[in-house]
């Protein structure tokens, strides 16, 4: 199964031009708020240098970079969890994602509605985080009314459920509590949005001053930040090479997201190499040798001899 990153935000902000360029699938972006309903699920190839280089070095037939999952889903309003704009429901879809990526809105083409009228991602970015936090106060006051209390296993996770919950009304998010180990193993299968890692994503037509400010909020705020000028990138994706150049706009590099990606994942990358085919594969950052075989073949973890393990530099 992949690993999955959820893309959340405002109505009309580029979330479905932002999956068309990680996926390369052609789905409907449009000039209107809540243009994407159903949600669109589609893959994205993760980049890395390395990869290419050794490929090149083994002279592979086939290289196969790892992949990763984006859901692109309907536009959140503020006032989503009392039913504004589509409401929240749709949310769900977010669940089950490994990673979140907000994209903001730094453009200002003013034919491009806004929701709110004015552009202001620190604003967006508030206005977000608390209809998540929203979100999962509703979730875990469900999970609150259905417990039965029974024994002592049960008891503590009412109090865990009533921490989160009061944490939530402060508008403090899940991930910012302090947990033991087997505590977050339990909170972790709520499933809650705001104890997901989450990165915010900069759609800005290509002039910096525009993200000047929320780089600054984001350093202050101990948050990661990937800015990309969506539209730029999509057009300059249908030129060659040398067109791209005249007009000074180089593809954006990919191998930045996917570093960030890996490292808010806490992942790690090995390879696999030979003429045949050159991979690069994802696993857990505390993965032993043996399990990371296991990966490639359940019948290499469980005839495990050794492993002789070369760094990539080396
Ligand atoms: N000028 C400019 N327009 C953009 C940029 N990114 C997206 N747009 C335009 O903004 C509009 C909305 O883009 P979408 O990608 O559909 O936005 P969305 O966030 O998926 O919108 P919903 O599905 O309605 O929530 C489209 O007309 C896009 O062409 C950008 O970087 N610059
Ligand atoms: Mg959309």
């Amino acid at each position: 199964m992949p690993y999955k990153i959820g893309l959340v935000g405002l109505p009309n902000v580029g979330k479905s031009s932002l999956f068309r360029l990680l996926t390369k699938k052609n789905i409907l972006v449009a000039n209107y708020p809540f243009a994407t309903i159903d949600p669109n699920v589609g893959i994205m190839s993760l980049d890395d240098p390395r990869l290419t280089r050794l490929g090149e070095f083994w002279q592979s037939r086939k290289i196969t970079p790892s992949q990763i999952q984006i859901i692109d889903i309907a536009g959140l309003v503020r006032g989503a969890s009392q039913g504004s704009g589509l409401g929240n429901e749709f949310l769900s879809h977010l669940r089950e994602v490994d990673l979140i990526c907000q994209v903001l809105r730094c453009f200002p083409e003013k034919e491009i509605i806004h929701v709110e009228n004015s552009v202001d991602p620190i604003r967006d970015f508030s206005t977000i985080q608390l209809e998540l936090i929203l979100a999962d106060w509703q979730q875990v006051n469900r999970k609150l009314t259905k417990l039965k209390i029974r024994d002592e296993k049960s008891q503590k996770e009412q109090e865990i459920c009533q921490l989160i919950a009061a944490n939530l009304e402060k508008e403090i998010p899940v991930s910012r509590l302090d947990f033991s180990p087997e505590e977050k193993a339990l909170i972790k299968s709520y499933n809650l949005l705001t104890d997901k890692p989450f990165f915010l994503l900069a759609n800005y037509s290509g002039d910096r001053s525009e993200i000047t400010e929320l780089e600054e909020y984001v350093r202050t705020e101990k948050l990661t930040l990937f800015p990309l000028p969506v539209k730029l990138q999509e057009a300059a994706s249908k030129l060659s090479a040398q067109e791209q150049e005249e007009i000074g706009c180089l593809p954006a590099d990919f191998s930045v997201f996917s570093a960030q990606v890996k490292s808010l994942l806490k992942l790690k990358t090995f390879f696999t190499v030979g003429e045949d085919e050159t991979k690069s594969w994802l696993a857990s950052e505390n993965i032993t040798a043996r399990q990371g075989a296991g990966l490639i073949h359940s019948d290499l973890e469980k005839n495990f001899i050794k492993a002789e393990i070369y760094n990539y530099t080396e």
